[in-house]
């Protein structure tokens, strides 16, 4: 039996910058070898709609409008990933906005320069985490599956 734990939820946007540097597979690594469980994942167009709730919190920023013509300018690739505490467990995994100073080893420390360009997003909190996975993908979009490595990945008391 896995409990709800492990069954946190969060969002990843791979960014159009890491899509142009050929980083997707690089990122994605990441994530799996952390030993965290892909439910969900799709190549999609973002509109100025769903950058304006996205990016709320930054409507207001002299930056705004270069992000979200930033968030456009290609494709990017949705991700839900799956986990026990795993909403923070990925923020750690893509390291603080500012990439130049992220901490090497994390995401942005690893690949970007830039506060802008900084090739992913992750959900902050795990009710954002919530808002931001139903923003993304409906409910048929996300997988329920068994990962034959969780038992290894967790001890019996955290599965
Ligand atoms: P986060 O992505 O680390 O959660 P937020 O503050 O939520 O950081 O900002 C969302 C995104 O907006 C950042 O990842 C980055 O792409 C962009 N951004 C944030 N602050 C700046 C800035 O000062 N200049 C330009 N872009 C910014
Ligand atoms: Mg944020």
């Amino acid at each position: 039996m896995i409990f709800d734990g492990v069954r946190e939820k969060t969002l990843v946007l791979v960014k159009p910058d890491a899509i142009q540097r050929g980083l997707i597979g690089e990122i994605v690594a990441r994530f799996e070898r952390k030993g965290l469980k892909l439910v969900g994942i799709k190549m999609m167009n973002l509109n100025d709609e769903v950058l304006k709730e996205h990016y709320a919190h930054l409507a207001d920023k002299p930056f705004f409008a270069s992000l979200k013509n930033f968030m456009k300018s290609s494709p990017v690739i949705a991700m839900c990933w799956e986990g026990l505490e795993v909403v923070s467990a990925v923020r750690l995994l893509c390291g603080i906005t500012k990439a130049r100073a992220a901490e090497a080893g994390s995401i942005r420390g690893d690949f970007a320069m830039s506060v802008s360009c900084n090739v992913v997003h992750a959900s902050d909190t795990v009710d954002n985490a919530k808002r931001e996975v139903a923003r993304f993908f409906t409910e048929d979009e996300l997988q329920d599956y068994r990962k034959s490595e969780y038992e290894h990945v967790y001890a019996e008391d955290e599965r």
